[in-house]
């Protein structure tokens, strides 16, 4: 028998069976362990695919790191990756970009009070990108709740709005079922976090309790409404300009071989969103989403796939534009309480994506005669086409300071099309979104509708984990950078390069440029000229540079991409250039 890590009241090594299967219950596929809370827990996000815990450090969650590294004998390999980094909120942004990337609900561990409350933004982001995620929280000992306990605080009421649920696991014995409902919970249409909090008492103590041997879990196949799916067939049939919007959830619901056929069946022009980035190839004819303006200006019908109608797609409103008539929408959604219901919709579907999608192919193919979208394409890919255009001049720009948009100039070329793209930042990214597209699914990061700045160092954490021989890039604003930076630190510790470019322009851009518009003037937007951002890499162990001219961009990126250490290009930016931009999403 193993022995175990030291009995915490006497120091003694002790005989344990921790981690060891006691008994295999056949017919429920569970198994009997006897060990401590952290043991149990582990054992439960295993069953659910989890390979690795994002953490900050605090007594109150101890267990769940000797669980993690197999106690004292550290076994090799450990249970499960433990990578502990330097604010909650890079742990929690790293457990949420494992949930987009892998499609398996995240795990981040925090201490109690302030380590759950540190992670507050970023399980809020979780909550409204509908990203699979586990938060675990120690809370203070319940046999002394009411004493005034270090870090005492109840967090469940605070966490409720933004999570699917958040609540407090009452002893050890609870603690197996309410984490396995917790990952069917956060992996399960329509995705989001799940926050538990142990108190720290029932967390130390030990149990035999049953712990599920493999993960049933995620939203099972469905079937769905096929009368509504042919009416939307019926309206496309009828319909001059449609445009089809695929979103994050058609990734997240693992639809995008089904959206592919969508595309491909019915000839649709496509725009895509979020993560629904890369589920039509880069160059595909139906694709315009460089002509998403005249798509959803022009449109007379928009088919909106696994995305909400939010601020990101002018609140549902489409059509209009040069005397088009308002559009009709049609809303296809994982859950039903997805629907929109501030706008006046044509049809809506919820449920599976994959059957939604392959239903509505089943439904179109019963249309007997297709309608003829050839002119409407045409105009779109003229419209696309006059876009890239100006997009090239703007790509290649020669300019002192380095316009934001050549760093993209310089960078697509480089792109793998797996490469895992991260955005984390105002206008340098909102540039990076007009001319990056990702040549794979699953391949874009950004902040989601919460549009939260800081989440960059949390997500090339989990993206170089997630995706080991993918080359990743996270494009900073240097405002965003101050956010995370000093996790570099965890990418040297780990192990873990990637390639950090950061549009340093001196500004809160996003910020300065509005308010100067609304004020003509600006406060409170500026930061440091120059920065060198590269220097404090270099003190925490990575490589880096800082790039005045576009001429040394290339050579810069490439050095990046070819570091075996975390590489940070610093590329002093042009602070006017700002984004052209028609709302503020207000
Ligand atoms: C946590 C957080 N605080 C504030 C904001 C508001 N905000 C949105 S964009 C932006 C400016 C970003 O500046 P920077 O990262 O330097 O990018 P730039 O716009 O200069 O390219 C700010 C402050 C936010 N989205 N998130
Ligand atoms: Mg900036």
């Amino acid at each position: 028998m193993a022995v175990s890590p030291a009995d915490r009241s006497t120091g003694a090594p002790r005989e344990r069976s921790t981690g060891d299967w006691t008994g295999v219950d056949e017919r429920s596929e569970r198994e009997l362990l006897e060990g401590h809370g952290g043991d149990l827990a582990v054992a439960v996000a295993r069953a659910h695919g989890v390979e690795t815990m994002f953490t900050l450090t605090g007594a109150h969650v101890f267990p769940l790191y000797d669980a993690a590294v197999g106690g004292r004998d550290r076994p090799q390999p450990p249970p499960m990756r433990l990578v502990d980094v330097r604010h909650e909120a890079t742990a929690v942004f790293a457990a949420e970009a494992t949930g987009k990337l892998t499609r398996t609900p995240g795990l981040a561990v925090v201490t109690a009070g302030p380590g759950v409350t540190n992670s507050v933004s970023a399980i809020a982001q979780a909550y409204q990108s509908g990203s699979p995620l586990v938060v675990l929280g120690g809370r203070a000992p319940s046999h002394r709740w009411g004493s005034g306990s270090l870090q005492e605080l109840d967090h469940p009421p605070l966490l409720a709005p933004i999570t699917k649920r958040a609540r407090t696991v009452a002893t050890v014995s609870e603690l197996p079922s309410a984490v396995d409902e917790a990952f069917r919970l956060a992996g399960s249409r329509h995705r989001g976090p799940v926050f538990l909090d142990i108190p720290m008492d029932q967390l130390y103590s030990r149990t035999s309790a049953e712990v599920p041997l493999a993960s049933t879990a995620g939203s099972a196949a469905g079937d769905v409404d096929h009368d509504t799916l042919a009416e939307v067939a019926t309206l496309l049939a009828q319909s001059a300009r449609p445009v089809l919007v695929l979103g994050s959830d058609v990734w997240l619901d693992g639809a995008e071989a089904a959206a592919l056929e969508v595309v491909e069946e019915l000839g649709v022009p496509v725009v895509t969103n979020g993560m629904g980035r890369g589920v039509v190839p880069r160059g595909h004819l139906s694709l315009v989403s460089r002509a998403r303006g005249v798509a959803f200006g022009r449109c007379d019908l928009a088919l909106v796939v696994g995305t909400p109608l939010d601020f990101r797609l002018n609140f549902g409103a489409f059509g209009g534009r040069d005397g088009a008539p308002p559009a009709q929408v049609v809303h296809l959604v994982d859950a039903p309480d997805q629907v929109a219901s501030h706008v006046d919709l044509a049809a809506s579907v919820a449920g599976d994506l994959t059957a939604i999608l392959t239903g509505l192919v089943a439904a179109w193919r019963q249309v007997l005669r297709p309608p003829d979208w050839s002119a409407w394409h045409a105009e779109l890919r003229a419209a696309a086409d006059a876009a890239r255009e100006q997009d090239a001049a703007l790509l290649t720009a020669d300019t002192d300071p380095i316009h934001p948009a050549r760093v993209y100039g310089e960078l697509l070329p480089l792109l793998d099309d797996d490469a895992v793209i991260i955005g984390d930042g105002g206008d340098f990214v909102s540039f990076a979104g007009r001319f990056l597209s990702p040549g794979a699914p699953g391949c874009w990061l950004d902040p989601g509708p919460f549009g939260c700045l800081g989440a960059g160092l949390g997500a090339a954490i989990a993206a170089r984990i997630a995706r080991p021989s993918s080359q990743v890039v996270v494009l900073l604003g240097d405002g965003a950078a101050g956010m995370s930076l000093l996790d570099v630190d965890t990418l040297v510790r780990h192990r873990l390069p990637v390639l950090m470019v950061v549009g340093n322009n001196g500004c809160w851009g996003l910020e300065k440029h509005p308010m100067r518009m609304l004020y003509g003037y600006d406060v409170a937007t500026d930061l440091r000229p120059g920065t060198p951002y590269d220097a404090i890499v270099a003190a925490l162990g990575g490589a880096a540079e800082t790039v005045r001219r576009p001429a040394e961009l290339g050579p810069a990126l490439r050095r990046g991409f070819a570091s075996d250490v975390p590489y940070l290009v610093n590329v002093l930016t042009d602070p006017d250039a700002a984004y052209p931009r028609s709302t503020f999403g207000i």
